[in-house]
């Protein structure tokens, strides 16, 4: 028996510092559905994903959290609607998952920087230059742009600390040739970036410790000192294989890695850095890093800070995992840019799978059922004619369509050669990492069959059954094959969906496979077809968008804090200033809304001199004016008269303030009825 290809393939493994977002999702889902792709043709695949917990950023955010790091890793990673959560909701079929939390790694970090020191690439030195916090990297004057970080444009701070450096300037020269002359990094437009930015000016070596913070894999050599974060993230691409641990044992069989998954913003630490630690640890090198384009919003990078993220759960729950699974490599190229909308996505949704694919599937199950009774007749399936015509659609040589026949056969021709290509076409764009191409190719063979049906008019030939009984028959195979044919292609992308499709169409096992995707004429004439239930409904955009913002609103308060109060201020006030207040209890006799305000209330008040005190206060919105008469405030009384409105106040009403979810709360300081208006209060 001949051993399976393998296939080995990673995203980048996330930062659990904030909950993830539609932009991490995207790369998830693309590399999801390359690995789904290759299993489908029978590769072995290890498909690997995980978390990089450890840096400043993370201490940070745990100590303003109250938590040690690791809790609140653990919370963001393995807690409710979290990153695992996340995955599996998706249906993301990963192999594997890494935490660089994980003992065995951290211990293979110990080893793979030690052996990088014993062979002199690691040595010790002295740090000076700037520090990007949020971008856990450090940079030289030379690389600052504006005196600002270049990946993200914020501050840095001066940073200089005895430090140990990697000779990353020893590998300059393999690392150039490496990208300029393979097919290492891809899209090429990303290599010119790469060596006129970074190696052209001059590779230094890279600083690869710290000891300005502890939340990192120590340097167990040297106590105190915590490994560099990226040293410590990229190496997981091996430690997850079992290289320097015995937790598993898959290095030889997987390594080397056939692609890397990676944004376009840390391609430089895949293609420059990774090599070199590989190249220093005399190890194979990756076949092969994509790095693909950012999801905008508004044409702005999504990021937690600027409060614009796009919660993958919630449009996962809104339009159900496939559809968004879809609409993210349907929509945008992959090696570019794409600017994300909640229109966009619905737009797609009605569009190719509701009206395209979903009305395919509907219009051709209902007409088998409606016509036949949900069963074809037997020899009604792919003639001889009709095999060669596909098989040489097939050959790799064929591109064009081969449409010499005349009458409806002419639109079986079309349809069959067209059909019988698609699996080279579609093959052709999934290996150039190309998904949006490939389901181009497949919604093309779509949008054809459902040309097919309306030149066909079946509901025509359905009056005279007697005559048209086996054209009619024939024309619903040829139908059905291609919309196997599209099921077994879409797989990757929509696995849940099409399992329901290939239900409904009556798909056997062995006709939804990739072999038979190849073969018109796979599905067996006489399988039974059922009108399932609708697989893409339509969606109201109105609603859905109204109903989209009211979810994203219900999550964002979710997420902020319960109760928040002001910090107390940290400038004292001496005695004598405080003791020139005069607080008073007062009794309210009247209260009424001023007019043209919506935020001013009217209070006459009892303040025990015998005449009456007005104060305006601004708390219409939390009281009704009626409820507070009566009661016993407290309000200072000696501040100088104020004009609002046109209305004199005369002092200040004391209330509690805080902030609950967002929301600023406020309540009147009321005091015992029992207290006589006019008392001081000290
Ligand atoms: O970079 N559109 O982690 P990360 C598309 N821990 N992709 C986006 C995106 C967007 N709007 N926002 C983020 C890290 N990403 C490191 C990786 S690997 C050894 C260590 C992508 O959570 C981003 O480009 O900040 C990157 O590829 C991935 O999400 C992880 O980002």
């Amino acid at each position: 028996m001949s051993e399976k290809p393998k296939f080995y393939l990673t995203t980048p493994i996330y930062y659990p510092s904030d909950k993830l977002h539609i932009g991490h999702a995207y790369c998830t889902v693309a590399t999801d559905t390359i690995a789904r792709y290759k299993r489908l043709q029978g590769y072995d695949v290890m498909f690997l994903t995980g978390t990089d917990e450890h840096g400043q950023k993370i201490e940070d955010k745990a100590k303003a959290a109250g938590v040690t790091p690791k809790e609140f890793v653990d919370n963001i990673v393995e807690g409710p609607r979290g990153v695992k959560d996340l995955w599996k909701l998706m249906n993301i079929s990963n192999d594997r998952f890494i935490r660089t939390t994980d003992g065995y790694h951290v211990k293979s970090i110990q080893r793979i920087f030690k052996r990088m020191y014993d062979n002199g690439d690691i040595y010790k030195g002295k740090y000076v230059g700037k520090y990007c916090t949020p971008c856990e990297s450090f940079w030289t004057e030379s690389q600052l742009v504006d005196g600002r970080c270049p990946d993200c444009g914020r501050e840095v701070q001066d940073a200089q600390e005895e430090a140990y450096f990697f000779r990353l300037s020893k590998y300059a020269g393999r690392i150039q040739r490496l990208l300029e002359d393979t097919d290492f990094l891809e899209p090429r437009s990303r290599v010119h970036e790469m060596v006129n930015n970074f190696i052209k000016p001059g590779l230094e070596d890279l600083c690869v410790s710290r000891t300005s913070f502890t939340w990192g894999v120590p340097v167990d050599f040297d106590p105190g000192h915590v490994v560099y974060v990226w040293i410590d993230a990229l190496s997981n691409y091996i430690t997850a294989l079992g290289y320097g641990n015995d937790q598993y044992h898959d290095f030889d069989r997987f390594w080397p890695a056939d692609v890397h998954i990676v944004g376009k913003e840390i391609v430089r630490f895949h293609s420059i850095i990774w090599p070199a630690m590989l190249m220093s640890l005399d190890l194979p090198l990756p076949k092969k890093v994509f790095g693909y384009g950012w999801l905008l919003l508004s044409g702005g990078k999504m990021s937690k800070s600027k409060g614009n993220v796009v919660d993958p759960y919630i449009l996962s729950e809104m339009f159900g995992v496939d559809a968004l699974r879809f609409f993210l490599m349907r929509t945008f190229p992959f090696g570019s840019d794409g600017n994300f909308s909640n229109e966009l996505l619905i737009q797609t949704i009605n569009t190719d799978l509701a009206n395209d694919l979903g009305n395919l599937v509907s219009r051709t199950t209902a007409m088998v059922g409606k016509y036949f009774g949900g069963q074809l007749p037997a020899g009604c399936g792919a003639t001889g004619e009709e095999k060669d015509l596909a098989a040489r659609a097939a050959a790799p040589e064929t591109i064009g369509m081969l449409t010499a026949a005349v009458g409806p056969e002419k639109f079986d021709a079309e349809l069959i050669s067209l059909a019988a290509g698609l699996r080279g076409r579609y093959q052709q764009a999934m290996d150039a990492y190309a998904p949006h191409k490939a389901l181009e190719e497949v919604f093309a063979l779509v949008q054809r069959a459902n040309k097919y049906i309306d030149e066909n008019a079946p509901w025509t030939l359905a009056k005279e059954m007697e005559a048209n009984g086996p054209r009619l028959a024939h024309m619903m195979y040829n139908l059905l094959e291609a919309t196997r044919i599209c099921g077994i292609l879409l797989t990757p992308f929509m696995p849940g969906s099409c399992d329901k499709l290939f239900d409904q169409i009556g798909a056997c096992k062995d006709c939804r496979t990739w072999d038979s995707a190849g073969v018109w004429g796979s599905l067996s004439t006489t399988a039974a077809v059922t009108k399932g239930d609708n697989l893409f409904p339509r969606v109201d955009m109105d609603k859905a968008l109204e109903a989209l913002d009211q979810a994203e609103e219900a999550a964002r308060k979710a997420q902020l804090p319960p109760v928040e109060v002001e910090p107390q201020l940290s400038e004292q006030v001496d005695f004598e200033t405080f003791c020139k207040c005069d607080f008073r209890a007062v009794k309210v006799k009247d209260c009424q809304p001023v007019k043209k305000s919506n935020k001013l209330l009217r209070f006459t008040l009892d303040d025990g001199t015998g005449a009456d005190r007005q104060i305006l206060s601004g708390i219409a919105m939390y009281y009704k004016p009626e409820e507070l008469i009566g009661k016993t405030l407290v309000a200072i009384v000696n501040l100088p008269p104020r004009k609002m409105m046109g209305l004199e106040s005369n002092g200040m009403l004391i209330s509690a303030v805080h902030t609950e979810h967002g929301e600023e709360k406020l309540h009147l300081i009321m005091v015992d009825d029992a207290i006589p208006a006019g008392a001081k209060l000290c």
